[in-house]
């Protein structure tokens, strides 16, 4: 058996206590998932509104952008969550907002009316948030895993509802336990597994995809280059995120393959969706060299995305190439040359 860890517990902090120093009781608080959000979001919003309402809070759970998963609206119908897009919230001048999954800096958060009171993530954040409160936990493979830390440390139960939740976004930010995994994310695995329906999220997550998608599999299967074991697939068409992940995490699974770059997007700009499981080329690394000057992105270890306005837009090849060289590979060339 291995030995607990006093070490890590004692430097931890009672995340809610600190978190409710910073609201004012007085007004409104919005509890708010990234644009576009996916599990994680969702299920880190949904446990931190049922957490905050239990201090007599006035909480509202909303989200920008649309939900494009029909998973994630399956998940949020069977789990009963009342999360609305946040137009629908009338938030005003006056309300506290707490973005969970991703922060203001970052281009997928709208802008809304409110002030951002606080920031909850795992995302290596492009620059430090400037909010009263920020709780950034880099090395946690998932968000719903600090929410989960959130009610071990307060002592506060968890309803079902809130631990089927949290297992899904942790499932799904790991890719069921085996990516960018940390020993945190066991411990909440180890609970929420029983606690939570994990029948339920296995089922809802594992069939994420519609026939309808089989057309985008079958252009991703003739549109990918590979060099060595880097593969890229430029979609020609507007594709949702979710579907553009699953073909990078499919194209992962090739023996040969261990970089994917999955390029789609024609109207105002072109997303990316960026997986990598060698060690040596980090997501968020290289998404940052290959699109230096001409997009934002970023991510973690293992994964990771990123968008690049239409002027800007290089060409698919051109795209390519700049991965290649963020890979380091032209370079290589070059030597064996000489
Ligand atoms: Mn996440």
């Amino acid at each position: 058996m291995p030995s607990p860890r006093p070490d890590r517990l004692e430097t931890r902090v009672n995340g809610i206590t600190r978190l409710v120093e910073h609201i004012d009781p007085k007004r409104p608080v919005v509890v708010q998932a990234h644009d576009f959000p996916d599990h994680d979001a969702v299920g880190t919003a949904f446990a931190l509104t049922r957490l905050l309402v239990r201090h007599d809070l006035n909480v509202a759970l909303g989200y920008g952008g649309v939900i494009q998963s029909e998973s994630l609206r399956d998940a949020i119908g069977a789990l009963e969550i009342d999360i609305r897009p946040v137009r629908e919230l009338e938030l005003t001048e006056d309300s506290q907002l707490i973005v969970v999954d991703g922060f203001s800096g970052n281009s997928n958060m709208t802008g809304t009316d409110g002030t951002v009171i606080a920031v909850i993530d795992h995302h290596p954040p492009p620059w430090a948030p400037e909010c009263p409160y920020a709780d950034i936990r880099e090395g946690y493979g998932a968000c719903s895993t600090i929410l989960y830390e959130y009610y071990q440390d307060a002592g506060e139960p968890m309803e079902p509802a809130v631990a089927t939740a949290l297992l899904m976004g942790l499932m799904m930010d790991t890719a069921f336990m085996t990516r960018g995994v940390a020993e945190v994310d066991l411990d909440a695995f180890n609970v929420l597994f029983r606690y939570g329906d994990w029948q339920l999220s296995a089922r809802l997550l594992k069939n994420s995809l519609s026939l309808s998608d089989l057309a985008a599999f079958r252009q991703a299967i003739d549109a990918c280059v590979i060099a060595r074991m880097f593969s890229f697939i430029a979609l020609q068409g507007e594709y949702t995120p979710e579907v553009m992940a699953l073909i990078a995490d499919f194209f992962l699974n090739l023996r040969e393959v261990h970089f994917v770059v999955v390029v789609s997007g024609e109207r105002d700009e072109h997303r990316l969706s960026v997986r990598s499981e060698d060690n040596a080329y980090p997501c968020d690394v290289v998404i940052h060299h290959a699109l230096n000057g001409i997009g934002s992105g970023g991510g973690h270890m293992h994964m990771g995305g990123g968008s690049i306005p239409r002027d800007l837009y290089p060409g698919d090849e051109g795209l390519r190439k700049r991965f290649i060289s963020a890979l380091g590979f032209d370079k290589d060339e070059e030597e064996k040359k000489t």
